[in-house]
């Protein structure tokens, strides 16, 4: 049978996740039956292979970051309930309300760890070809993807340091938009 007592939204949990990340109950009504219904082995937890049935996402050249993003905090390689939703609410409009994920600072953050594969803390030269890799596929020749890449860096990197820090990074960033680009409308 599982632990269905860990499938089952409280009002007390749902009121929590509204302090937290600013969705309403409605709408943490309806990610919670889109959750339960990926969890396929009902256990109240998702796994990479879950993520992987969401035909949206399915279909992103860059997938495999944005699951590998939602399992940064988890220590099993289980997401729960809480920590999805904590993951959604950084895709939140910033204007929506003042909750502290959804910030340019939390977003920015947010994309940065989706290029820094190793988790080190900077963007290397590899993984920057990577991800370009990753999002153009085979549509471009291979100089042409590195020349993207050397002036990439050479704009970017203001540590001099040969690679892309995080400073450098929302240095680079400062005139778009990330708050509108990386923001996604929940129905409400
Ligand atoms: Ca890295």
């Amino acid at each position: 049978m599982g632990n269905k007592s860990s499938l089952i939204l409280r009002p007390e949990d749902i009121r929590e996740i509204q302090e937290e990340t600013g969705f309403t109950p409605n709408q943490i009504e309806r990610l919670f039956s889109r959750f339960t219904s990926l969890d396929r082995g009902d256990c109240g937890t998702l796994s990479r292979e879950d993520f992987l049935r969401i035909p949206e996402l399915a279909i992103n050249p860059i997938c495999d970051r944005i699951v590998h993003a939602f399992f940064i905090d988890s220590h099993d390689d289980r997401v729960n309930f809480r920590q999805f939703m904590n993951v959604l609410a950084r895709f939140r409009p910033p204007k929506a309300n003042k909750i502290k994920l959804n910030s340019r600072e939390d977003k920015l953050r947010f994309t940065f760890k989706m290029y820094d594969l190793d988790d080190d803390d900077v963007i290397s030269r590899e993984e920057l070809v990577s991800i370009l890799q990753m999002m153009v596929g085979e549509n471009i020749e291979q100089d042409q993807l590195m020349s993207i890449v050397e002036r990439t860096i050479v704009e970017a990197d203001r540590s001099g340091s040969g690679s892309i820090t995080f400073d450098d990074f929302c240095t680079a960033l400062s005139r778009t938009d990330v708050e509108r680009k990386l923001s996604i409308i929940f129905l409400s």
